[in-house]
């Protein structure tokens, strides 16, 4: 009778732990609904990447996170997401590292023209401690940065003449990404540079309220500039990371459960959208062409002279980040592979 109840007591102090247990796991990840936003539309390289990173989460989660991806700049410009989730109204977003720069001056490094050299070269930086370090600097204003996905080289198009030689610039109203390096930079090369939301950019275009802009191939065939620009420029002046963020205020109340459940689906929509934007940028260039465009390449003796012009706008980049980490970046960029 004794050796009987120790045993059932045994077994209702086991059973009560289960149940315990399985109450925290399940309180570890509950019902709830991310709204993630960007910029480019469901065909691009962005949007095939977003709807992965919901699948991604719904798949670790049993379904119980939803993330719910807002094309086209539906739920606002980059700027104006970034403030929806420094102020908790948004959860997620993607969107470029350059429109950050008025939150985390740091984020300006990435846009040093011709900074990077290849896409190995800016994976080795943007993954490294670097690239976390300046993700970091989001964190005192309101944002968590995950992982940085590729919007790639960006080239010229416009609707005045090819771009061959730095003088071809010359009178040309170029929208540019909203950030001070962006506009010295063009200034420089002496485009009239006009800082315009991604959000406005196609319809600027069509009413000529610019002349041209700089984009990836990937996002000059998927936001169809083709119908709107005449001549595309290659002159890769820059490369281009998006940044994947999260609202701190926001994060911050998830379960570590969760946050690890929303990182690793990062870092697997990161893998495959390089994958896929590089695979894309490789066919890209044939397909605007077939949709009318006029493409030069831009002499590597004229990207010399765009380089040595360009050298005031690093200036400014080193000003706005520091020396410090300008210098670290450069070491950095020195161990990467080719
Ligand atoms: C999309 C933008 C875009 C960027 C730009 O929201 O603004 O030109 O290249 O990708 O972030």
């Amino acid at each position: 009778m004794k050796r009987l109840f120790i045993t059932a007591l045994a077994v209702t102090t086991l059973g009560s732990s289960i149940a315990a247990f399985s109450v925290q796991a399940a309180d570890d990840v509950r019902s709830r609904m991310i709204r993630f936003g960007y910029g480019l539309n469901e065909d691009s390289n962005q949007g095939r990447a977003a709807k992965l990173l919901a699948e991604e989460i719904a798949k670790a989660s049993d379904g119980k996170l939803k993330m719910r991806t807002f094309a086209s700049a539906s739920l606002g410009s980059d700027d104006q997401m970034q403030n929806a989730l420094m102020g908790g109204a948004q959860e997620m977003m993607v969107g470029s590292t350059a429109t950050l720069v008025g939150i985390a001056e740091e984020m300006a490094v990435w846009d040093t023209p011709f900074l990077f050299e290849s896409e190995k070269q800016a994976d080795h930086v943007l993954d490294g401690p670097i690239g976390q370090k300046v993700m970091d600097a989001l964190q005192e204003k309101g944002l968590v940065g995950l992982v940085y996905w590729e919007n790639g080289f960006r080239n010229l198009t416009n609707n005045v003449r090819p771009v061959e030689k730095m003088e071809d610039f010359n009178g040309i109203k170029l929208r540019v990404m909203p950030n001070p390096v962006f506009i010295d930079t063009f200034k420089q090369m002496g485009a009239n540079a006009v800082p315009l939301p991604f959000s406005e950019l196609f319809t600027a275009l069509e009413t000529k309220a610019v002349d041209g802009q700089e984009n990836p191939y990937n996002t000059i065939l998927s936001s169809k500039f083709y119908e709107v620009q005449k001549y595309l420029s290659v002159t890769n002046h820059v490369y281009s990371p998006w940044i994947v963020t999260a609202s701190k205020r926001w994060w911050d109340g998830l379960s570590a459960t969760e946050q690890g459940i929303i990182m690793d689906a990062a870092k697997k929509s990161r893998d495959s959208e390089r994958e896929d934007t590089r695979a894309e940028a490789r066919e890209a260039l044939a397909q605007i062409e077939k949709h009318g465009m006029a493409i030069n390449k831009v002499s590597p003796e004229e990207v010399q002279r765009m380089r040595e012009q360009a050298k005031p706008a690093i200036q400014t980049v080193i000003d706005t980040v520091g020396e410090p980490l300008f210098n670290e970046v450069q070491a950095e960029i020195a161990k990467a592979p080719k």
